[in-house]
């Protein structure tokens, strides 16, 4: 079965929840419901990667994704800490999780030596450019084997480090066109295949689906009205081999899973 990584943004600015789980409290349960809906993970990120997206500092970044980890990780909740700086992967894993997502696929000076010290699991994502320019002019010649040929040698950077349990992720939306999205999201098998690794795929409620259906004339403003276009991708990207997918309703995407797999005889 395909596992499920649910997301808590704790930030004022994050595109899809619109920043409503910015005070603690309410992330804190809002990681919790998505556990009790069958999260297998909950990533819980204090920086906003959306496109144009101011950059946060790494004390502040600490300051609001801390407490939510640790509180969550009390219970038992498995946690990951979205996030691109070594310190806060530190402070994070330090305070009970146990994974480090990176959407800059631990690029960051010391990253690679910091995840092998704290022998956490890591999930290396791939982005082209910074949060900040990267939707700009986003050049492949070839996306699939750039982004394969990106992936396999993070994989054998880290692997070398003494790192042992590495996920990779195409980044969805971090560097790309509706077209090298799809080309990626077709291309899973592929991924997995090259860097020998599970896949990750986080498509949930990104803008793709917003072109798609711009593309058919719907005119899709909030980030609530692409769930439809988002459970689509989701059962997409499970059968065809994603072995994790980070979304935002975990309730939702586990109910189209479990009706899928009926469908296709599984139960
Ligand atoms: N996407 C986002 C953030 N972190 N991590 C991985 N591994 N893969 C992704 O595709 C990915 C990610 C962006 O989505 P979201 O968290 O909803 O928004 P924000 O960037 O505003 O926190």
């Amino acid at each position: 079965m395909t596992r499920l990584m649910g997301i808590v943004n704790v930030t004022p600015d994050s595109f899809s929840d619109g920043g409503r789980y910015a005070a603690m409290d309410p992330a804190i349960a809002h990681g919790l419901k998505l556990w009790g809906e069958g999260a297998d993970v909950v990533d819980v990120g204090g920086e906003s990667t959306r496109p144009g997206a101011a950059p946060v500092d790494a004390e502040e970044e600490v300051r609001r994704a801390l407490p939510v980890v640790s509180a969550l990780a009390r219970v038992g909740v498995k946690v990951s800490i979205d996030t691109m700086k070594p310190s806060v992967a530190e402070a994070a894993i330090g305070a009970g999780a146990t994974i480090w997502n990176d959407v800059n696929g631990l690029r960051a000076p010391g990253a690679v030596e910091t995840a092998a010290r704290l022998k956490c699991g890591v999930i290396v994502m791939h982005m082209q450019g910074g949060p900040q320019t990267m939707q700009a002019a986003p050049s492949y010649v070839d996306v699939v084997a750039e982004v394969a040929a990106f992936l396999r040698v993070r994989v054998a950077t880290l692997a070398d480090a003494g790192v042992a349990d590495i996920t990779v992720d195409p980044g969805i939306g971090f560097g790309k066109t509706l077209a090298q999205n799809l080309a990626l999201l077709r291309a899973l098998p592929r991924l997995r295949e090259e860097t020998g690794r599970p896949v990750l795929v986080g498509a949930s409620r990104k803008s793709f689906v917003g072109k798609i259906e711009a593309r058919a004339g719907v005119a899709v403003s909030k980030e609530d009205a692409r769930i439809g276009g988002s459970l689509a991708a989701a059962l997409f990207a499970a059968r065809n081999g994603a072995d994790m997918l980070r979304v935002h309703d975990v309730a939702e995407t586990a109910q189209a899973l479990r009706v899928a797999d009926a469908l296709e005889g599984g139960a």
